[in-house]
């Protein structure tokens, strides 16, 4: 596999000279590869922060610095800096990892972050509230437990996903192998993380370095892979700007190849209307063999043709939309040097997670827990944290974080299986089956206290919304019915609100967008139903829906599909399906 390296014309942007680059792609020139001044702020005891700059710069090394929102009033009152601390995301490629590192990172969230963890919508750790004198040696430790945050932000290929299919172990191990490979192959090689946070030396006398992929502006904005395994679509293929969806040979135990997507992408700003989700197309098909070598020219691509100029429009799908998918095949396949073949037939049937005890096909077995949010706490009513740490110190297979945020303890051997269960019934986690089909199908994103970008509550009001709208469930019928939910803080779109067939986007504090009819396979956005809803208002506004739902639904038909043929939202596949014109821009929740 040949490929093209980052010189200076590759990596130049082809927007009109015109048009300025964007700030960030001066910052990331000069930073030297990632290194910036990121160690002298670090050696700064004046604040709790760092510079914009070196801010920039730590994203791709995983690191966000945040401030608590809550305190945000109180701490000007008392002319105080803000709160301070820093969000680290740590990456797991597959989302599979060992029970070791659990205990570890288990460890580390009281020792140095908030005592929380967090499993997020893309198969990665988080931990949020680690003070800066603390930042260094959590990185540190964490790479001791063989993982890293590189890479898992930034203008880079970020954290690689992949179904972590616990039924179809022969196909899951294959799938996992090509998420490792494309994401090994696709990491920066910069030595800048290594010399700062596991304090390696510099490279022999200052040689210059050389990024073979990225050149040293690397990518116009963040650049997402996953593979999928049909009939899951847990990963949400179609929200990603790259996707692989394996294709099983005629034994179903192989995988023969990939159908290869482009151009998914969730994120948009309130009142403007340039910018949009977008689901992604399916490019061609190629072989196993291929599937790194596709994802690396399908990735340069957008490294030469994403625009520089405006970090708003500078993700793959708009590179898509403005040249067409065709140009873009033409441009991958002159790189590659090969056609990619004709799509074949695949089926997705849901995205969401199957909970439970499932059998594996070698006599191993896989338990889902379900997590709300993704948040692993201790509370006075479950000490959930507690229990996955008795887990992990028993457990002697490994762990899946899934895309919908919750946990599966994997490859369970027969003879483990009754200590597992035990402790799940100590806990009172084998309860699965008493949960609501709504809360199972259930998404939220992080938001405040400590999003910097949130206008509204997600992850802290999502229990009350599920609560509220089961009681509309519940007085339907439809306790065990499965309908996806998903809120976000704010229409960057992280917790994929736009596929859900209920989706909730924070435009203010208490206030959200009601999006409706996104298929239950993932495979159709949802629609603007109404804008600007009081969160006291959502139960009027989704009752009589749900009740009419239960009553006129055909036989299997999904809640998605239903308000669309009930003329509730009617898509047009323009922008106008996301925004609502009459709005005015809004201000973030807190200052
Ligand atoms: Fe996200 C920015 C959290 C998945 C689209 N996202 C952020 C930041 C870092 C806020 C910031 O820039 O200051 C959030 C940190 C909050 C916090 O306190 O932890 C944040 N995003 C998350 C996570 C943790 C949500 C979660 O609850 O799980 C997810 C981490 C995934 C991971 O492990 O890598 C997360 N973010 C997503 C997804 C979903 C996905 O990729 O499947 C999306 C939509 C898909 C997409 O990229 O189009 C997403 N996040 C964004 C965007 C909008 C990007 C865009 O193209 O417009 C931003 C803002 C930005 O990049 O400027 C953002
Ligand atoms: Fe923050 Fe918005 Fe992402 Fe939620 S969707 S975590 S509020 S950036």
């Amino acid at each position: 596999m040949s490929s093209t390296p980052a010189t200076p014309a590759a990596n130049a942007p082809t927007t009109p000279a015109a048009k300025p680059l964007a700030k960030n792609e001066g910052i990331k020139a000069e930073s030297n590869f990632l290194r910036g001044n990121i160690l002298r702020d670090l050696a700064d005891q004046s604040t709790g922060s760092i510079t914009d700059d070196s801010s920039l710069l730590t994203k791709f090394h995983g690191i966000y610095p945040q401030d608590d929102r809550d305190l945000r009033s109180q701490r000007r009152k008392e002319n105080k800096e803000k709160a301070f601390s820093f969000m680290a995301r740590i990456r797991v490629p597959g989302g599979v990892c060992t029970p070791a590192q659990w205990v570890t990172l288990d460890a580390l969230a009281n020792t140095h972050a908030n005592g929380t963890l967090k499993l997020t919508t893309r198969q990665a750790f988080q931990f949020h509230g680690i003070l800066k004198g603390q930042l260094w040696s959590a990185i540190n430790a964490v790479n001791r437990s063989l993982l890293d945050t590189l890479a898992a932000c930034g203008d880079v290929n970020r954290n690689v996903m992949c179904n972590p299919n616990p039924e179809q172990s022969s196909l899951h191990a294959e799938a996992l192998r090509t998420a490792k490979a494309i994401s090994d192959h696709l990491s920066p090689r910069t030595r800048a993380y290594h010399e700062i946070w596991i304090g390696e030396d510099l490279v022999a006398g200052g040689e210059p370095e050389s990024e073979p992929l990225y050149g040293a502006t690397y990518l116009p904005r963040k650049f997402k892979t996953v593979v999928a395994i049909p009939p899951s679509n847990d990963v949400d293929i179609f929200a990603h700007d790259l996707g692989f969806i394996a294709i099983a040979d005629a034994t179903g135990k192989s995988i023969a190849g990939f159908n290869v997507t482009v151009g998914g992408g969730l994120g948009m700003s309130h009142n403007q209307v340039e910018t949009y989700p977008r689901i992604a197309d399916v490019l061609g098909y190629c072989t196993v063999g291929q599937a790194v070598d596709v994802a690396e020219k399908v990735m340069l691509v957008q490294r030469d043709f994403g625009d520089r100029t405006d970090r708003k429009h500078a993700r793959l799908k708009y590179t898509i939309e403005d040249r067409g998918i065709v140009w873009f095949r033409e441009e991958v396949e002159r790189r590659l040097g090969y056609r990619l073949g004709s799509p074949r037939q695949f089926a997705f049937t849901h995205m969401g997670d199957r909970y439970g005890w499932v059998d594996g096909e070698n006599g191993t077995s896989h338990y889902t827990l379900f997590l709300m949010s993704g948040r692993v706490k201790d509370t006075p009513e479950l000490k959930l944290k507690t229990a996955l740490r008795e887990i992990a110190l028993a457990h002697k297979g490994d762990f899946r974080l899934t895309a919908n945020q919750n946990l599966i303890i994997a490859s369970v051997q027969p003879a483990e299986r009754p200590v597992i269960e035990a402790l799940l019934r100590k806990h009172k986690l084998d309860t699965a089956n008493n949960v609501s089909g709504l809360a199972l199908n259930a998404m939220s994103c992080v938001a405040l206290p400590t999003c910097g970008l949130a206008l509204a509550e997600s992850e802290r009001y999502l229990p009350e919304l599920v609560a509220n709208l089961e009681t509309e469930m519940e007085a339907a019928g439809l306790r065990h019915d499965e309908i996806t939910l998903r809120i976000t803080g704010c229409p960057n779109g992280c917790g994929r609100p736009y596929l859900a067939e209920i989706g909730f986007v924070g435009r203010a504090p208490g206030k959200y967008n009601v999006y409706l009819g996104a298929a239950f396979n993932g495979s159709r956005l949802n629609i603007l139903y109404k804008a600007s809803v009081l969160d006291t208002d959502i139960v009027a506004l989704l009752g009589p829906i749900i009740r009419r739902y239960a009553l006129e639904r055909t036989t299997g038909e999904r809640f998605g599909d239903f308000v669309i043929r009930a003329g509730y939202v009617k898509p047009t596949g323009t922008p106008a399906d996301y925004h609502d014109k009459a709005d005015k821009p809004v201000a973030a929740a807190t200052a």
